[in-house]
């Protein structure tokens, strides 16, 4: 990567040559289990969940890959906007999470099954440990903006998140639902 300042804002971060890759709701469907929810909001429109920027890593894999996300806010049913979720494939390849702005939950599960969940918020860091896959929880009402730095040689790997049925709801939320039902 080369050198760069930039405030810590994603009209910034573009100026400062940030690549932008947004992902929708047609294209992560699967995570949310309304199907029927998911089907009526794709009938309207095709709702933007998320949006990454990423300052270009060099090929070299001791470069850092340093990236803004953008996850709006908004609902599929009981479960709010989530970014996809991923495991390293390198388990010693961990990753810092710094908060921006809005409110959410970084929401930590290893391949044992064990959880964690830490705030996403202005003023937060956490960090991922290598062997702990993430996803980030967008529990608040404005869009929540974070920004994530790890390894250039990291291999996200997104079929353990899928096999090990990663959560998609903070656990105080998903004991209201079964509380509820
Ligand atoms: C990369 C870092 C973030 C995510 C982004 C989208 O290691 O964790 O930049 O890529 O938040 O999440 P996902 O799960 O769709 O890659
Ligand atoms: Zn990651």
């Amino acid at each position: 990567m080369k050198n760069f300042t930039s405030e810590l804002s994603v009209g910034a971060y573009l100026k400062a040559g940030a690549n932008k890759t947004v992902r929708t709701l047609s294209q992560l469907k699967d995570l949310y289990s309304n199907r029927e929810e998911v089907n009526r909001i794709l009938e309207n429109e095709d709702p933007v969940l998320y949006e990454v920027f990423e300052m270009p890593p060099s090929p070299k894999e001791t470069d850092l890959l340093v990236n803004i996300t953008v996850l709006h806010a908004g609902v599929v049913g009981e479960e709010p906007f989530m970014t996809k979720g991923h495991f390293h494939q390198d388990p010693d390849t961990g990753e810092v999470v710094i908060g921006l702005k809005g409110s959410g939950i970084l929401l930590l599960q290893n391949r044992k099954g064990e959880i964690q969940e830490f705030p996403v918020e202005e003023g937060k860091v956490s960090y991922a440990a290598g062997g702990w896959g993430h996803r980030v929880i967008n529990t608040g009402k404005e869009d929540l903006h974070f920004l994530a730095i790890s390894g250039a040689n990291m291999i996200h790997d997104y079929e353990t998140a899928v096999k090990l049925n990663f959560k998609s709801l903070p656990v105080e939320n998903k004991e209201r639902i079964s509380a509820n039902e």
